[in-house]
């Protein structure tokens, strides 16, 4: 990322964007990740917003989800006792197209983290260039130690509420944390049943067999590993005999690693939230998937069946292993300062957000300052709601296309995105930061559309 500042704003939009903040701030009291979210936005937008002040109105209505959806979850577990859980949508912003974004199932989901994830998903899905809007749902469920039957029983009851909500031409949920193939099934089978409808469209992430795309499960992390590639290009490297550490060992860390290895780098690290396995050997990638994806383990299972080469720290984070490339993959705010310290001093030369705001404020002002590329997850993983997209493409045409199209697409999408928020970065005075360039580059086409369909 540069050191050169951007543009200065004027008084009047500094005042303005203050006084937005505030109220913004003060009607969503509490949700400490939707003001992150809003402060990292608001804090690029002051080039644009000099040149075109009329835009700050479409900004006032932009931060305004247009709809937020709460209801309750109950359920049944195997031993017959029932659990109420809380389930959220918030629609944010159609005015691209449909309401596109993941749910998560986590217990750490509420409004204001549900909230910020939908408002990071409307830059990226307009980044995307394709037609879709922003929106973001989960549920504080916690899926690890249940069984198929408690976890299909849970999503047939969050889609008896859901359904209603949704369809291929409103809002078209996909997987995020803790939702994934598995769930996806559920819960497409019961809005099937519900409304009598096979309507591929309305949910992404589905089996290739039944309406899915093919690279859809690789693509968040695929994409964010091209996306990496193409920051280290413009300092003319490549990723070949690269280091690189990688958090988490979800849907994206495990597809991050596997393409990052298949160009020649060597993955150091997987974790999850017991700790962290550092592989001095590299890791093992059909080792680590077999626990992960088929046995639903944790690495430090994958530490004791690799042997010597791998060590489990328990409690431990990723960053304090050395790397040229970090590639935070599994939530928000897991990099902080102290990690970004740690990394800029193990020579880190760029870091790719494969999780949405992984990195702490604090942690992004410090690898701007050191001069890191900084990838912003609103750019870097939007391969994934990209692929989600194409899946979309292809349900609406009845049609299937080969793994090599669909990846060829992304490839294309990816390097699409690169250029224009590097392009737009530079344009606003601020070469290499890739925050600035994403957040202003997503908010102009969406700001375009809005003014364009008049106050609604
Ligand atoms: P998964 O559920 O597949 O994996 C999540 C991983 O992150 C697990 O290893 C999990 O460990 C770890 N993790 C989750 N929450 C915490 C926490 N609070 N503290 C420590 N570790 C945690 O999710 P995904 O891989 O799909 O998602 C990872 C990130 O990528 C999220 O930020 C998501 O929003 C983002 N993303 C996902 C996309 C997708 O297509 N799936 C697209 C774009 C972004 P444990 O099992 O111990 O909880
Ligand atoms: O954060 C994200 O972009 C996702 N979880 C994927 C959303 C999607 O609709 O594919």
């Amino acid at each position: 990322m540069s050191k050169t500042s951007p543009r200065p704003l004027t008084p009047d939009v500094t005042s303005a964007l203050e006084s937005l903040r505030a109220d913004a701030v003060r009607r969503n009291a509490g949700e400490p990740e939707f003001h992150q979210a809003l402060d990292e936005v608001l804090e690029s937008l002051g080039p644009v917003l000099s040149a075109r002040p009329e835009l700050l109105d479409v900004l006032r209505r932009l931060v305004e989800p247009e709809r937020q959806i709460i209801f309750r979850v109950p359920w049944q577990d195997d031993a017959g006792a029932t659990h109420v859980n809380r389930g959220f949508r918030v629609e944010f912003n159609s005015a691209l197209g449909p309401y596109k974004g993941g749910l998560r199932f986590h217990p750490s989901v509420n409004l204001g983290v549900v909230k910020f994830l939908g408002f990071e998903q409307i830059f990226k899905n307009a980044l995307t260039g394709l037609n879709m809007g922003g929106g973001k749902g989960g549920s504080d469920f916690d899926p690890h130690g249940r069984s198929d039957a408690e976890v299909m029983r849970f999503c047939q009851s969050f889609m008896t509420e859901l359904y209603r909500h949704l369809g291929e031409h409103t809002d078209v949920p996909a997987g995020d944390i803790g939702v994934g193939g598995r769930e996806i099934g559920y819960l497409f089978g019961q809005y099937r049943r519900i409304t009598n409808r096979w309507e591929a469209g309305v949910l992404t992430g589905k089996g290739t067999g039944w309406g899915g795309s093919p690279v859809r499960v690789e693509a968040t992390g695929y994409g964010n590993v091209l996306f990496a590639a193409e920051m280290l290009a413009q300092r003319g490297e490549d990723l070949e005999g690269q280091q690189v550490v990688v958090s988490g060992s979800g849907n994206v860390a495990l597809y991050s690693m596997e393409k990052a290895q298949a160009l020649g780098a060597h993955v150091l690290t997987a974790s999850d939230s017991s700790g962290y396995v550092v592989d001095e050997k590299g890791i093992d990638l059909d080792l680590l998937k077999q626990v992960k994806e088929v046995e639903r383990g944790r690495v430090a299972d994958y530490a004791e069946r690799r042997g010597a080469s791998a060590r489990f720290v328990p409690g431990g984070r990723v960053w304090d292993v050395p790397a040229d490339l970090a590639l935070p993959s599994a939530t928000q705010n897991e990099l902080d300062a102290e990690a970004a310290l740690a990394l800029i001093r193990g020579g880190v030369k760029a870091v790719s957000e494969g999780a949405n705001m992984p990195c702490t404020p604090e942690a992004v002002r410090l690898f701007r300052e050191a001069g890191v590329a900084l990838g912003p997850g609103k750019a870097a993983n939007a391969g994934g709601v990209a692929t989600s997209g194409l899946e979309m493409r292809q349900n609406a045409a009845r049609s299937a296309w080969t793994f090599a199209d669909v990846e060829a697409r992304l490839a294309a999408i990816m390097r699409d995105i690169h250029a224009t928020v590097h392009e737009t970065a530079e344009i606003h005075g601020a070469p290499g930061d890739y925050v600035l360039g994403a957040n202003i580059a997503g908010f102009q086409r969406v700001a375009e559309a809005m003014d364009a369909q008049g106050i609604i």
